[in-house]
Order: structure tokens, then sequence, then C-alpha cells
């Protein structure tokens, strides 16, 4: 050993450095140890539940609601909980504006605002998402295939009085269109923001389902409390497997029919979702801040988590609600929403100005995000 260095900042003798082998030699045995601890702490699946497989066998293929081929609804049979509800509150004055509560979203450009936002309430807005003029063109473009569907008597109703009207499969209605559900910033000047903010909701090659023109007048746009992954089978895991995005062309509020939201009622603070086939759906409502209508200007893009409790508003001023919907799924769930068909024939004149993204987004062309599942297990090499 080298004598002490008498300058040293340390007393006493320096430690004596281990040789290589020694190190590793206990290295070895540390590692041994921390294996076999690892070991013990690794459950069995098997005879975690207790259930025998006799009778597992004999109750054959259900699902965990206990109505095999229906359940894919199980979601709406929980949700009749909530029937009449939406429109009771909005009749007895209970629904208050978002912006009463300082601390629900209002719209914003900061990505971590956003974020936050989104993660604590199921719910986020872009601020002027859309300029003033790409907000007219959209708007100029939605009220002239309306009309032409109303004289053509091909329109879609969503209320029996004719105060709202649906112009569905707007991508192939139109470049204005497909140019914001590809978040553009030729239609969509902070589409890119929302792009970034839905890539990181449902990974890289997330899909289309719909995107839909709403047309809203007085009296009209009140729906049933609902979430949009009701067609999901429950239990759902701890996470969303869409989202709906809601491009306001017009002003949201109480007033103007902006849509009814549960705030936070989409997950815990540890990540579970909160919609669970055992889930009393009452106290959600009911908690803080309850039922709210979002208030949000013109060229705000709402984006929402699947799981959250919501519905569309009931205007109740004189004037239209104009707003287009556009609903993404996780890259590997095919294409589809109930009020979709847009899939089902695409125009040649449309399918030649389809651009890359557009066909992967409607789910024309393969889904491959690169290496999935199998394919990259090659690549993440020697783990031992
Ligand atoms: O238009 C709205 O305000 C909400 C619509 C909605 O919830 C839906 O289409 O799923
Ligand atoms: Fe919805």
């Amino acid at each position: 050993m080298d004598p002490q260095d008498k300058n040293a900042s340390t007393s006493g003798p320096l430690p004596t450095v281990a040789t290589a082998e020694a190190s590793i030699k206990r290295l070895r045995k540390e590692n041994a140890t921390l294996r076999k601890e690892l070991e013990s702490l690794k459950t069995s699946v098997e005879g975690a539940s207790g259930i025998e497989w006799e009778a597992e066998m004999d109750r054959g293929i259900v699902y965990s609601d206990g109505h095999s081929s229906t359940s894919a609804l199980s979601a709406g049979r929980l949700l009749k909980q909530l029937s009449g509800l939406s429109k009771a509150r909005s009749e007895a004055g209970r629904i208050r504006n978002s912006s009463d509560f300082s601390y629900l979203p209002q719209p914003s450009s900061d990505i971590h605002q956003l974020e936050a936002d989104y993660v604590r309430w199921g719910y986020c807005l872009v601020a002027e998402a859309m300029s003033i003029s790409q907000v007219a063109a959209q708007v100029d473009r939605l009220v002239d295939q309306a009309a032409a569907e109303r004289q053509m008597e091909l329109e879609a109703k969503t209320d029996p009085n004719g105060s709202s009207q649906l112009v569905n499969n707007l991508v192939l209605k139109g470049q204005i269109f497909r140019n914001a559900v590809e978040f553009s910033e030729v239609a969509a000047q902070k589409g890119p923001l929302v792009d970034v903010l839905l890539t990181k909701i449902m990974g890289e090659g997330f899909g289309l389902g719909c995107a839909h023109g709403s047309i809203v007048h007085q009296g009209g746009g009140l729906q049933e409390l609902h979430i949009d992954q009701g067609m999901m089978p429950m239990p759902y895991p701890p996470y969303p497997f869409g989202s709906l995005i809601i491009w306001c062309y017009t002003d949201f509020d109480l007033e103007s029919g902006g849509t009814y939201v549960v705030p936070g009622s989409h997950r815990t603070a540890s990540g579970t979702t909160s919609f669970q086939p055992s889930v009393d759906l009452l106290s959600l409502v009911d908690g803080d801040p309850g039922l709210v209508s979002i208030c949000a200007p013109p060229g705000t893009c709402i984006i929402t988590d699947t799981r959250v409790l919501h519905c569309g508003g009931k205007r109740l001023k004189e004037g239209t609600r104009y707003a287009m919907r556009c609903h993404y799924n996780r890259g590997f769930i095919r294409a589809l929403h109930e009020q979709s068909s847009a899939n089902i024939h695409v125009p040649k004149d449309v399918y030649d100005v389809l651009s890359p993204r557009m066909k992967q987004m409607m789910g024309i062309s393969v889904y491959s995000s690169g290496q999935i599942g199998e394919q990259s297990v090659a690549s993440l090499g020697s783990t031992s």
C-alpha cells in the first residue's frame, strides 16, 4: 500500500482496492441472491383466483359480465343507470359552466398544461387550434354540404324535430376536412400539437374511427351520458382505447350547447379506469365538480379520453352550434364507428387524392408501426 497522503481530507488508512477477481466473485454472489429473491416474488398465475377448471369449462365462453354474445354492450347496460339524467339535470338547471371552476381545463397552448389537464380531468382544450379564417372555411364547406344533403333528403338527423343535423363521413366530402383530420397546418394552425398529444395518448399509427360535422340548432344536441369506448367489452384496462376530439367552430358553453362532461370520471390517481362493472355511476356524476358544460371559444380543439363520462349538450339559445367531431382509435383497432361508413366505398376520385397517412388512418393500408411483438424480440438482445 502507498504511504498515506497527508494532504488528503480523509483520516485513517486508505481502503484497499479489491482485485478484479474478488469483485466479480462478490457481484456474482449478490446477483444470485437477487435473482432468487425476484423468483420468490413472482406469484404464480395458477390457483391465484381459486377458480376450478371444471366449473370454468362448464360455463363455456363468457365474458366477465356473463353475457357472451352481447358483451360489447356491457357498458351500455351500466349506462342505463344514467338514462334520462342529462335531460333531468339540464331541465333542473343543475349543469354549470366549466368556467365557474378555476381548476378545470382552460384553453391552453402549453403542452405540459394540456397533458396535466388531460390526465387529471379526462380532457384538455387546445387554444386557437384553428384560426378564425380556418374555422370560417370549414363552416362554409360544412353548411354547403349539409344543405345539399337536406335537398336530396339524405340528411342524417339526430333530433326528431330537425333541431340538429349530422354530416357523416367528412373524409369523403372535401380536402379541407381531410386536411383537418390529418392535422395539416393548412387546415388547423395547431394541428401538429393535436397530433403530438393524440400520439402520446394512443401511440403512433392511430387510426380514424369517424369524422363528422355536427350542426346543432336551438333545442337540439342533447345526448344521454356515455363514454366513447362503450363498444369495448369490460373490464377495461388502465388506459383509453381512443380519443374523440371536437373542433369547436362556434362558441361552446351551457347556453350554446357545449359538451356536458363529468371531469375526472375517467380514472383514479393510481391509474385505474373508474368505469368498472361494479361502479356507482351516479356517485361519479355527483362528485366534484359534477356535470359541467365545456366552455371554449371558436377555434378550440377539445381532446377527450374515451373513458370520460360526457354527452352532447342541449343548445338553449338561438342560433347554431357548429363543430367537427373526429374519433381516433389505437392503431390495431379497426377503423370503424357506429356513425361511419367512410370505408365501405371510397370513390376513385377521392381515393386517388388520399395521402398515405389518410389511407393508414382509414385502415386502407396495412397497420404496422415498425417492429411489433415477436418480430422485435431478436433486437432486444440477451438480457442475461
Ligand atoms: O357534440 C358533442 O358535444 C359531444 C358528442 C359526443 O359525445 C359524441 O359524438 O360521442
Ligand atoms: Fe361521446
